[in-house]
């Protein structure tokens, strides 16, 4: 039949048409400059570049001639007014501002940008832009063989990326996270490189698929989209921290989260009634661990309807709320995007008769399968959409809801691609874009609707949002657990890594399921959990359904009482760990941080995957295999202190500690202080003490510590009610001078300051300000000197 008509000679038939490979953009033939967009029309499209700040270039190009310099929803920086110094040669262009020189040769068209000392940051070789044999829009760059790559959003595997191939593409993956587990639930394809000790970034800004692939070549790499245009920022760095405020002031900064979104989470898939949720909140008081948040996964929901309480499990869900915030515990609910279709169901008549649901351009509404059955998915492209979602979310703050968990925002779909029709259209603020255009900043958008709704309903309260999917910026709204993860010892191991390289990629918030989400969870794993998660920004156990209970008490009181200690342990870091919020929400430099951030010229770091930073003077070596009581690490060049011991560790190599079960090595930098609060139930309870502790040596540095404080709730610190003390310590082997400095005006609940002078021998002399400071005791053994000031 077919042979008898026209398909006989569809093209595809005879296989014999050309093969089509790489199509390069070729040579530059016109060029023009309207106010600061520099344009370079070539044989096989156009490339635009601009300067953002001077420190940052971007770079668009498309291969027909309707170059767009709209940029998606992370960008948040409106380009600065730079001075350009503009240069023509035979062969090229050259623009230069005062950190960076960007060379564009002529025939074909290549881009080079070099630092201010002349050095090749970026460069292009055989090929640059263009058209590959999928047809993708793909950018080339050449690879030295000092280059390692850092951030990548989500990704599995170890720190340095070199020699990966990664595709970002949000997805819902229940199946184990493996070494090869490309696409998670986040996208952000954006990385840095270190080189020989200097950094730079590059942010690839597509929503669409994207890929990086550094590991086809041995002296290139690419990165490529399945459609639009090659858009990419190269941030010039030199140092990680640099990059990370570069790339932060592109795509934003998280907002400071309230206090309690940083104490102990307790979670479980799910607890089931209020009955069940008042047992769990009892048994911590009763044993005296600290919570601050209890979650309700999604069984409190009628037939899992958003925005309702099943009635017969949650009879009086408002006085289960209150009566356990009165002994400071919140609840945070969680909200998936799927609607249930049902006519007789408010949220979705609204959505319904607003036309707020994702519709083909056809104009029927996109129904998928999830957790309440077949359901229609709101638009949250749409500025009208988001409003109304938000506006909702009055359901939970009404009833002393604070914090909201948004699950399945990929979206999660249950069908053969686990996901939306990539054929629907979005409506995309009034310009309209297909799923496959936009899918990966639906869970983004969802995440704004929220965040931003709750907010108007919190009264000046700070909101907390935990998200599964998000795209780069998402840090703006939304604290970022890593998804379903096992209780496995390679998923706790794989935990820092993939949290470190979030960190590296703009998200500070963010931390794993502690015990692992799916299989069986056992007491010495979630002991050596705990102890990890006790120092990742954000800390909260989980599990799934089916498998055995998780809870601290869980496994006999010979783990409660070490998982107990190290819930503790958080509870008296906390001022440290929220003045490390504070620094990542001003600067976007992580708080969890790998220690290449710290010490970028030490090779040894590159790809350090099993010890991570807190601030720039913590070190956390934890234990990650099972009956395991050593492991190696390496501290860097200098002194180091044992957090528990006080014994002086020389670092500048690898060395063996020992770490019973009771034991999470940390190591402090001499000449450096930390901060510590009190041991109490929840965040509710106000400090009474600040104690600095102070790791003294012959160090002969000065060290800058800087201690952030507010009322921890509100947003009055952005109209001066803050403190930040900042001392500047400087070391000598008898003698301590701290120079003490306040800024802010908030005043703080705790009544006494109490230096702790580690390492003091009895003649210590403590200069605060100049004067000397009068000690109040001194242990002989323990070489502890205290004073008050
Ligand atoms: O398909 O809401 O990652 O944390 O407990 C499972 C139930 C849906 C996936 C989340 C997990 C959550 C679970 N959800």
């Amino acid at each position: 039949m077919l042979d008898d008509s026209s398909f006989a000679i569809h093209p595809g038939q005879n296989g014999k048409h050309a093969k089509v490979s790489y199509r390069d953009i070729s040579s530059i033939v016109r060029m023009s400059k309207e106010g600061n967009v520099y344009s370079y029309f070539c044989e096989a499209g156009s490339v635009a570049l601009q300067f953002v700040r001077e420190d940052i270039v971007r770079i668009v190009m498309n291969v027909d001639n309707n170059l767009s310099m709209k940029s998606s929803v992370a960008i948040v920086k409106k380009p600065e007014e730079v001075e350009v110094k503009t240069e023509e040669t035979e062969g090229c262009f050259i623009l230069s501002t005062n950190t960076l020189k960007v060379e564009i040769s002529k025939s074909p068209l290549r881009i080079n940008i070099f630092d201010t000392q002349g050095e090749l940051i970026v460069g292009e070789g055989a090929r640059g832009l263009g058209l590959n044999e999928k047809g993708d829009v793909i950018c080339h760059k050449m690879m030295s063989e000092h280059d390692h790559f850092y951030g990548f959003g989500e990704k599995t595997g170890f720190l340095d990326k070199r020699g990966e191939k990664m595709t970002m593409w949000n997805s819902d993956v229940y199946a184990p996270h493996n070494p090869e587990t490309n696409a998670l639930y986040q996208s952000i394809p954006y990385f840095m490189t270190l080189r020989d000790g200097k950094a730079h970034g590059l942010f690839f800004d597509s929503t669409w698929e994207t890929t990086f692939d550094l590991q086809s070549k041995e002296d290139s790499y690419t990165f490529s989209a399945a459609g639009g245009q090659i858009d990419y920022y190269v941030m010039a760095g030199p140092t990680p921290k640099d990059v990370l405020y570069q790339y932060s002031e592109l795509t934003g900064r998280m907002p400071l989260p309230p206090k309690w979104a940083l104490g102990y989470h307790q979670s479980r898939y799910s607890y089931e009634s209020e009955q069940e949720v008042r047992h769990i909140a009892k048994t911590f008081s009763d044993k005296k661990i600290p919570v601050d948040v209890i979650y309700l996964d999604i069984h409190y929901m009628d037939e899992y309807r958003v925005f309702t309480f099943n009635k017969l499990q949650f009879p009086t869900p408002e006085k289960m709320i209150q009566d356990l915030k009165e002994v400071g515990i919140r609840l945070v609910p969680i909200v998936d995007p799927g609607v249930k279709e049902d006519a007789e169901y408010e949220i979705y008549q609204e959505g319904i008769r607003e036309d707020y649901f994702c519709k083909y351009i056809e104009g029927n509404i996109y129904f998928g399968e999830v957790w309440p059955g077949n359901s229609a998915f709101p638009d949250f492209t749409s500025r009208s959409v988001r409003k109304w979602w938000g506006a909702k979310h009055s359901y939970y703050s009404d009833i002393g809801i604070e914090g909201i968990w948004n699950d399945m925002n990929e979206p999660a779909v249950f069908n053969e691609t686990k996901t939306m029709d990539v054929k629907v259209m979005h409506d995309n603020d009034n310009d309209p874009r297909t799923h496959r255009e936009l899918h990966n900043i639906y869970g983004f958008m969802m995440g704004k609707a929220t965040y931003e709704g709750m907010k108007d309903h919190l009264n000046g309260k700070r909101p907390f949002l935990l998200t599964r999917a998000g795209y780069a910026g998402i840090q703006r709204y939304a604290a970022v657990w890593t998804g379903d993860n096992r209780s496995f010892w390679e998923h706790l191991q794989m935990s820092l890594p993939m949290c470190m390289n979030l960190g590296l990629s703009g998200v500070a918030f963010t931390g794993p399921d502690v015990g692992g989400f799916a299989h069986d969870s056992n007491g010495e794993l979630l002991t050596r959990w705990t102890q990890v998660g006790a120092f990742t920004p954000y800390f909260r156990n989980h599990s799934a359904i089916g498998t055995v209970r998780q809870e601290p008490w869980s496994f006999g009181e010979k783990y409660e009482k070490i998982i107990k200690k190290y819930i503790e342990l958080r509870y008296q870091w906390l001022p440290q760990i929220y003045s490390l919020f504070e620094e990542a929400s001003r600067t976007g430099i992580p708080v969890m941080r790998p220690l290449l951030m710290e010490y970028p010229e030490d090779e040894n770091t590159y790809n350090l995957s099993d010890q991570f930073m807190i601030g720039d003077n913590v070190i956390v070596a934890p234990i990650l295999q099972p009956t395991t009581q050593h492991r190696v690490i390496y501290l860097p060049k200098g002194n180091w202190v044992n957090y528990w011991t006080d014994e002086l560790v020389v670092g500048g190599k690898h060395q063996l500690i020992e770490a019973d079960l009771e034991t999470l090595p940390i190591f402090i930098k001499q000449g450096t202080m930390i901060a510590h609060g009190d041991i109490k139930k929840s965040t509710d309870i106000v400090d009474v003490n600040r104690t600095l502790h102070l790791y003294v040596g012959d160090t002969n540095t000065t060290y800058t510590y800087s201690l952030y404080e507010d009322d921890g709730s509100t947003f009055a610190y952005k109209e001066g009610k803050y403190l930040y003390k900042t001392f500047t310590v400087h070391c000598y082997s008898n003698k301590v001078e701290i120079s003490v400095k306040d800024d802010g005006q908030y005043i703080p609940d705790w009544q006494e300051l109490i230096v702790v002078v580690h390492g003091a021998n009895s003649q210590l002399q403590l200069m605060v300000n100049g004067e000397i400071a009068k000690n109040k005791s001194y242990d002989n053994i323990s070489k502890k000197m205290l004073f008050s000031i």
